[in-house]
C-alpha cells in the first residue's frame, strides 16, 4: 500500500536505496572443503533439475553425517510370527509398507507407525484426521490418497538415487555450507512428512540428536494436551508436495553456517563505523517487501522452532510457506551465541493470511525472484536467534546487549566480500521482541548497530506499530544528524537508552 508523503519523509530511505544494487548474499557455488555439493556442475539451465553427484551412492552412517533412512546400516528389529525378533534393514520395510495400497488415514497411520513401532502407542494423528474428515471436502480427500500421497511416497523412496552423498552435518563451531538442488530437498522433505529419518523421534537429552531441531512430520499430525489446533500449516505443505511433484524444481538451495570466534568480533565500544541508511515503515512484511535484501528469520537457537509443533509466528510462518527452509532442520545443530544460519535460494510456494491463531493458508504463490548463475533464487533467509527473555529487565545488561549485537553482527556480516563491496540491505523488523518478549526500541537500535558495522542499510518493519516507526526515526535523525559513531552508541549505550526511554515514554 502506498504510505502518504509525511509518512514517506518520515520513513527515511527507499527500499531501492536499501537494496544498494542487490549484491548477492553468496558467491557461486564451488565445491571445496567447506562447502559441499551435492549435483553436477556447471548447472545445465534447461529446465531439468541439477544431477546428482557423485554417480553412485555413498553410504555413510556416522556421528559426523545425517543417518539417513536408506542406509544399509540402519536396522530394524521385526518380530515374524512367534519367532525371536531378528534385525532387518529398515529401509526395506520402509519400501515395503509405502509401497502398498494406502486408502485412508488409519492405514497411512499403521505404515508409518509399521517403522516407528516404538511411538505406536504416543503418537496421535488427529490433526491428520482432522483434516481429512472436516476440512477436505470428500473429492480432495480421495484425490490425495489416490493421487498426491502415492507421489509423496514415490519421492521419498528416490532418495537413494537423487542424493548419493552423505551429507555433513552443520556443527556448532564451524563454518560448512551445503548446496542441494531443490529435488533432492523435496525428496528429503517427502521423507520428514513419511516419518522415516532414524533416531530422530526422541527429544531424551542424551540421545544423538538431542541438540538438533526434529524433522519427522508426526508432531505435525498430532493434537498435542488435548486441543487439536487447525491443519493450515499442513495445508501449506501439502500444497507445496503438489506443487514439486507436478513439476520437478529445476533450483538449487545453499545452507551455510555461519560461527565468528569470540575473538574476531566487533570490538564495539572502538567502532569508528557512522550508521547506515534506515528504511523504517509499519507496513509490509519482511517476506512480501524484503526482495532483494537478506531478509531477518527470527529464529530459535534451533532452526524453525515450533514449526513441526504448535508454533505458528514469524519463523514457522515462514518455513512453511517456504518448506525448503524445514530442511535446515535435518543437519543443524543448535545455533550458539555467535552463530547464524544462511539459506540462500529457497522459494516460496504459499500466500498466507492471520498469524498465530488466526493463520491461514491462501492459496499458491507463484515466486518471480530471479536467479543467480547457479541456479538459486535470489532469496537470503538469515536464522538468528534472540535472547529468550522470562525478565524482561535483563535485556539492558550490558553483556546481554553485547550477545545481541554479536549475534546479530553475525547473521549480517558477509565474510565471502571484500569490505567496501556493495553489500543488499538488511530486511528486518521486531526481532526477538514477540514470542521471546524483547524491547523492540532497544532492538532496532542493536540491529541498526549491527547492520552498520556489517556494512548494510536496514529496511525495518514494525508489523503495524507506527509509533514505534516514529519513535525510532527519530533518534535515528538525532544519531546520524550527530554523525554519532557505532562506537559511541555503544559506549554511551546505558545513558542512550535511559533517555531513549524517557523520549519514548
Ligand atoms: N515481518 C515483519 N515483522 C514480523 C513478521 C513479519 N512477517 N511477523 C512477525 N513480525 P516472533 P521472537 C513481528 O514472536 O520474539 C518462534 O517460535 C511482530 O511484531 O516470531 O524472536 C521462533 O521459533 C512479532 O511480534 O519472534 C522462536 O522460538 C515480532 O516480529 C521464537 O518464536 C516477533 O516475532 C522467536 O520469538
Amino acid at each position: 500500500m502506498p504510505e502518504n508523503e509525511n509518512e514517506v519523509l518520515r520513513c527515511g530511505a527507499t527500499l531501492d536505496e536499501i537494496r544498494n544494487g542487490s549484491a548477492p548474499c553468496l558467491p557461486p557455488v564451488i565445491p571445496s572443503h567447506d562447502h559441499t555439493v551435492f549435483f553436477q556442475l556447471p548447472i545445465v539451465t534447461c529446465g531439468q533439475p541439477p544431477k546428482p553427484h557423485p554417480d553412485n551412492l555413498r553410504d555413510s552412517w556416522d556421528t559426523d553425517h545425517v543417518r539417513m533412512p536408506f542406509s544399509k546400516h540402519s536396522l530394524y528389529p521385526v518380530q515374524e510370527g512367534g519367532e525371536q525378533s531378528q534385525l532387518r534393514q529398515r529401509w526395506e520395510l520402509v519400501q515395503e509398507a509405502l509401497l502398498k495400497t494406502i486408502m485412508s488415514c488409519q492405514q497411512l497411520e499403521a505404515v508409518i507407525l509399521s517403522y516407528n513401532s516404538k511411538y505406536s502407542e504416543r503418537w496421535d494423528f488427529l490433526v491428520l484426521q482432522l483434516l481429512f474428515t472436516e476440512v477436505f471436502s470428500e473429492d480432495e480427500t480421495s484425490n490425495f490418497f489416490s493421487t498426491l500421497l502415492p507421489q509423496i511416497i514415490q519421492l521419498a523412496l528416490q532418495l537413494p538415487t537423487l542424493l548419493t552423498a552423505p551429507v555433513p552435518l552443520l556443527v556448532q563451531h564451524r563454518n560448512h555450507t551445503l548446496s542441494f538442488s531443490q529435488l533432492q530437498i523435496a525428496s528429503l522433505l517427502a521423507n520428514a512428512f513419511l516419518c522415516t529419518f532414524p533416531r530422530r523421534n526422541t527429544a531424551k537429552r542424551q540421545s544423538e540428536y538431542a541438540r538438533y531441531p526434529d524433522i519427522n512430520f508426526n508432531r505435525l499430525f498430532q493434537a498435542a494436551e488435548g486441543a487439536v489446533p487447525k491443519p493450515e500449516k499442513l495445508k501449506c505443505l501439502l500444497h507445496y508436495f503438489r506443487r514439486v511433484c507436478s513439476r520437478a524444481p529445476d533450483g538449487v538451495v545453499t545452507y551455510a553456517r555461519r560461527y565468528v570466534n569470540h575473538s574476531d568480533l566487533p570490538q564495539w565500544d572502538k567502532s569508528q563505523k557512522l550508521l547506515t541508511k534506515l528504511h523504517i515503515t509499519s507496513q509490509g512484511t519482511i517476506e512480501d517487501d524484503g526482495e532483494g535484501l537478506l531478509q531477518v528469520d527470527f529464529a530459535n537457537k534451533r532452526v524453525g522452532g515450533g514449526v513441526l509443533g504448535r508454533g505458528c509466528v514469524q519463523e514457522e510462518i515462514r518455513f512453511v510457506i517456504c518448506p525448503e527452509l524445514i530442511a535446515a532442520r535435518l543437519f543443524t545443530e543448535a545455533l550458539d551465541s555467535t552463530e547464524a544460519l544462511l539459506v540462500v535460494g529457497c522459494e516460496r510456494f504459499s500466500n498466507y493470511t492471520g498469524y498465530s491463531n488466526t493463520f491461514e493458508w491462501k492459496g499458491n504463490y507463484e515466486d518471480m525472484t530471479p536467479r543467480d548463475s547457479s541456479g538459486r533464487r535470489m532469496c537470503s533467509i538469515v536464522a538468528i536467534d534472540a535472547l529468550k527473555l522470562g525478565n524482561r529487565n535483563v535485556q539492558y545488561t550490558p553483556s546481554n546487549m553485547h550477545r545481541e549485537l554479536n549475534k546479530a553482527y553475525v547473521g549480517f556480516h558477509c565474510p565471502e566480500f571484500q569490505p567496501g563491496e556493495r553489500l543488499a540491505g538488511v530486511a528486518s523488523g521486531n526481532w526477538g521482541c514477540g514470542a521471546y518478549r524483547g524491547d523492540a526500541k532497544l532492538k532496532t537500535l542493536l540491529q541498526l548497530m549491527a547492520a552498520s558495522q556489517a556494512g548494510r542499510h536496514l529496511a525495518y518493519f514494525t508489523f503495524g506499530d507506527a509509533k514505534l516507526r516514529d519513535q525510532v526515526y527519530h533518534l535515528y535523525t538525532y544519531l546520524t544528524d550527530h554523525q554519532v559513531t557505532v562506537g559511541e552508541v555503544s559506549v554511551h549505550f546505558s545513558n542512550l537508552c535511559t533517555s531513549y526511554t524517557t523520549l519514548c515514554s
